[in-house]
């Protein structure tokens, strides 16, 4: 089955058209054919000579009802653009023109019909320059009349050649199924209508509405019971589960899309529409029209990048298309004003002085797949590329991550500095545990860390080791630094716990930053603020205690170890830190069995 939406000025025959090629009503409300104008929209189908059958959803043409049209051209890949030959172009034939146009829509046809009440050559060469125009140069254009019937089979042949050239979408493609009609039958409970543009939806399918899991109980095409149709398609679902369904919402497959009410978009204006934008605006996509504010991201210039905030949240995929309409323009003003291409379903927040302007730089440079996401997020799971519409391209770097190149070489590169950092200040412990490692380079998940994992480093029990341990000492410290700490070393050769007094320190010129760059080196033990030690003091202290009768004091520990309470408190603190001695009670410690 194939869908064509109607497009054109208001009376010119759009609804005339379809009755005569289909046989059926598409004005269905009393209030339509009482003013013989078209208000909502209408669907009507038939088989064309070929056999196929395609369904028409035909719009209005009256300006007031530019939302309703855009609810029936949104989700449809295909339009019959109708001009009255008796009084050609108009302005609604222009509105609707750019409309299709923003919306994306590709193939179609023309129609310049009235052909019995005045030449249609004119209003037809006129439309198909337009069309050309705009795009839709391909097209084929014929004259026909809806009341005499004049044309009728040409146009059947043509939109037979039409839907025969449209491209086959994806059966497997996730469903977004654009609510454009929902009520209740009387025991059967409540069924909504759209038009599926891809993907396959059965009977017992549980999809999604609005975050609610609903069942698929029954499902109709073109007024026929099946059990399962793919798109592109009209289809009638009757749903089961807690839901009120509205026009403008949408059935989704779980998981599959991002609901968002954010989204960072690359604008391109429309057609005769001019910028800036107004900062309140209607974004039309599906059948779907949301009041939206846009925040202009960098400097305001045509294909600009800007910043959605939608007024509720909607289904969305990077590479997604949303309509910009003004709503509060008047007559002859242009109202369809832009499209805006979505570039980030989960934009990121813009707090820092400056960060719009860098977040504009990065979108310039974007498009809708895995990797400019991946540049922007670094790091994505699987399930979210999908669900963000950019499913992943190249191979995970771990268990369903994926990771931009840059970001990923960088991180390889800083492992091994920290893992090193941390030998040097754990000189106790037998490597790094991998969840610190996690917590110090900012990952979401330990097995990214695994996975950054190379020789020579390896993970042991859970801990990141270097085989063949890198312990530079002195040696990596400059001259003067090495000299000192050379010097507080022989101090503590013979006292090995008479930790040097912050005098001492300053006269060998060892500050803060001089003891941190020897303590990272592995030359000195830090034990707290101004105390150091040599490396390994912890080990020393732990196994000269082991031999005092347990538990033991501060005072016991103190003499045995021949140093000061100054030293003696927060070396034992140290060494409870270490897990080497634990706290008895208020005065009383004790070692700790190895292990
Ligand atoms: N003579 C003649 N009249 C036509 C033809 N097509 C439509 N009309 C008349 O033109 C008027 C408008 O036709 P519709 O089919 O309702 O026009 P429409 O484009 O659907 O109008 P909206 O849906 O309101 O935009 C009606 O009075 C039709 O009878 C035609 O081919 N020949
Ligand atoms: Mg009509």
């Amino acid at each position: 089955m194939h869908v064509v939406a109607t497009a054109g000025h208001v009376d010119h025959g759009k609804s005339t058209l379809v009755r005569a090629l289909t046989g059926m009503e598409p004005d269905r409300l009393a209030e339509e054919r009482r003013r013989g104008l078209t208000i909502e929209l209408g669907y009507a189908w038939t088989a064309l000579p070929s056999g196929e059958r395609v369904a028409f959803v035909d719009v209005p043409g009256h300006e007031r009802f530019l939302g309703t049209m855009l609810a029936g051209v949104g989700p449809v890949p295909a339009v019959m653009f109708v001009v009255a030959a008796d009084e050609g172009w108009m302005p609604q034939s222009e509105e609707h023109l750019v409309a299709v146009r923003t919306l994306g829509v590709r193939h179609g046809l023309l129609a310049v019909t009235r052909a019995d009440l005045a030449d249609p050559a004119p209003a037809l060469e006129d439309a198909r320059d337009r069309l050309a125009e705009a795009g839709l140069g391909g097209v084929e254009a014929l004259a026909v009349s809806g009341r005499t019937g004049e044309g009728l089979d040409g146009l059947r042949a043509a939109l037979d050649r039409l839907v025969a050239a449209l491209p086959a979408p994806d059966p497997r493609a996730p469903v977004r199924l654009w609510i454009d009609r929902a009520f209740s039958v009387r025991g059967s409970g409540t069924v909504v209508t759209g038009t599926l543009p891809a993907g396959r939806v059965q009977v017992g399918d549980e999809l999604e509405l609005d975050g609610e899991p609903v069942r698929v109980r029954g499902l109709e095409s073109l007024k026929e019971h099946v059990e399962s149709v793919a798109g592109v398609a009209r289809v009638a679902l009757n749903l089961r589960g807690r839901i009120a369904p509205q026009r403008g919402h949408a059935l989704v497959t779980p998981g599959a899309w991002t609901a968002t009410s954010l989204a960072d978009v690359r604008v391109t204006m429309a057609e005769g529409a001019r910028g800036p934008l107004p900062a309140r605006l209607t974004a039309h996509i599906g059948s779907a029209s949301v009041p939206c504010e846009v925040r202009p991201l960098g400097a305001e210039a045509e294909g600009a990048a800007a910043r959605l905030r939608l007024a509720r949240p909607l289904p969305l995929h990077v590479g997604d298309a949303l309509l910009l309409r003004d709503p509060g323009r008047g007559q002859g003003e242009p109202r369809v004003l832009a499209r805006a291409t979505v570039l980030d379903v989960r934009p990121p927040e813009l707090r820092r002085r400056g960060a719009a302007r860098e977040r504009a730089k990065a979108l310039a440079d974007a498009s809708a797949d895995a990797a400019s996401l991946l540049r922007t997020h670094l790091l994505l799971r699987d399930g979210e590329l999908v669900a963000m519409g950019c499913p992943p391209e190249g191979r995970p770097v771990a268990a369903g991550w994926h990771a931009d190149p840059d970001h990923w070489s960088g991180l390889s590169a800083r492992l091994p500095e920290v893992v090193r950092r941390y030998a040097a200040e754990h000189p106790l412990e037998p490597g790094m545990p991998v969840e610190a490692a996690r917590h110090e380079l900012g990952l979401p998940d330990r097995r990214l860390v695994t996975a950054l994992v190379r020789p020579p480093l390896t993970v042991t029990d859970g801990r990141i080791t270097t085989t063949g341990r890198v312990v530079t000492g002195t040696a990596g410290l400059p001259a003067p630094v090495a000299r000192a700490v050379r010097a507080l070393l022989d101090d503590l050769a013979t006292a090995p716990f008479q930790a040097p007094e912050a005098g001492r320190l300053a006269a060998l010129g060892l500050g803060p930053r001089e003891l941190a760059a020897a303590v990272r080196a592995g030359a000195l033990l830090r034990v707290a603020e101004g105390i150091v030690l040599g490396p390994g003091a912890d080990a020393r202290a732990a196994a000269l205690l082991a031999r005092l009768p347990q538990p033991f004091t501060v005072s016991q520990a103190r003499s045995a170890l021949g140093t000061s309470r100054r030293v003696a408190v927060p070396l034992l603190e140290h060494l409870d830190r270490r897990g080497l001695t634990e706290r008895v009670d208020e005065v009383h410690r004790r070692c700790r069995p190895a292990g």
